[in-house]
């Protein structure tokens, strides 16, 4: 499935002050402030990017993408950016969190998953998780986040319900150790739901066709070269140089 918005011009939200949280997502499990995140009315973070840490002797990687719905790039160009984010994550990500902020849950949102599946496939519910920010809010009007859904949008508690009643709630401008124990515990018992597995390409044909769309067969013979020349290259290397090859194939 290919998307199309016309291009060059900003699509403007009005519900859009900030961003709902994703890059400080990021910040609080990576421990450090490694993905700029922002004030601001345009959506900042354009591109994926990787950091790893190492916690209770696990490597843990997050990829932080463009919001789905963000209002710089076009729908293709996120699109583009969020497959992307998937080989990353090469052999495949163990888990996708949705981020919304508390309170804010837009029309765009409600599309999210329905989105995702057009792209990566009904399975992909499996893997997912809702994480809310901004639970400092929540706590000045004394209420926790089971109150908040169970009281809220009921296409807030259907999307919940689709991604297998998984959410947690997290205050990134008081990042703590127990809360980060506390949602890594939760995407553990995900990770064990699945037995370990991971989300692999195989499982995603609509992700298959937009590569296509990308001139698979000049970005296979790119590749090849690149391998012959290259006999050894690391995992993180290899990630890195297959993307600069797509985007040279496009
Ligand atoms: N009070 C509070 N502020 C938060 C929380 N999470 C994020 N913020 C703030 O919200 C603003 C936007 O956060 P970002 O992490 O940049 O949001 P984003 O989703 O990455 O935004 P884009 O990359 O632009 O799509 C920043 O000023 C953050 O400090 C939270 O839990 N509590
Ligand atoms: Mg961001």
């Amino acid at each position: 499935m290919r998307f199309r918005f016309p291009r060059g011009k900003i699509r403007s939200d009005p519900d859009r002050k900030t961003g709902c949280g994703k890059s400080a997502t990021g910040n609080t499990i990576i421990g450090r402030k490694v993905f700029e995140s922002s004030v601001s009315s345009n959506s900042q973070t354009k591109q994926c990017q990787l950091e790893t840490t190492v916690k209770f002797s696990k490597e843990i990687s997050v990829i932080n993408t463009p919001g789905l719905y963000d209002n710089v790039l076009n729908k293709e160009e996120i699109i583009t950016e969020i497959v992307k984010c998937v080989t990353l994550s090469s052999p495949g990500p163990h888990a996708f969190l949705i981020v919304i902020k508390v309170g804010r849950f837009t029309e765009e949102e409600k599309n999210t998953i329905k989105e995702l599946k057009e792209v990566f496939g009904e399975k992909i519910e499996k893997y997912t998780m809702i994480l809310f920010t901004h639970k400092d809010q929540l706590e000045k009007q004394n209420k926790t986040i089971e109150q908040f859904v169970q009281n809220g949008d009921p296409d807030l508690q259907s999307l919940i319900k689709s991604c297998g009643n998984r959410f947690f709630c997290l205050d990134n401008e008081s990042a703590s150790f127990p809360q980060f124990r506390d949602l890594l515990n939760k995407i553990e018992a995900m990770v064990s739901e699945n037995r370990g597995t991971y989300f692999t390409h195989d499982m995603f044909k609509g992700t298959e066709k937009h590569i296509q769309g990308i001139q698979k067969q000049k970005l296979d013979k790119k590749v090849k070269q690149y391998k012959q020349r290259h006999k050894e290259v690391t995992q993180s290397e290899w990630q890195k140089t297959y993307w600069r090859l797509v985007e040279e194939s496009r």
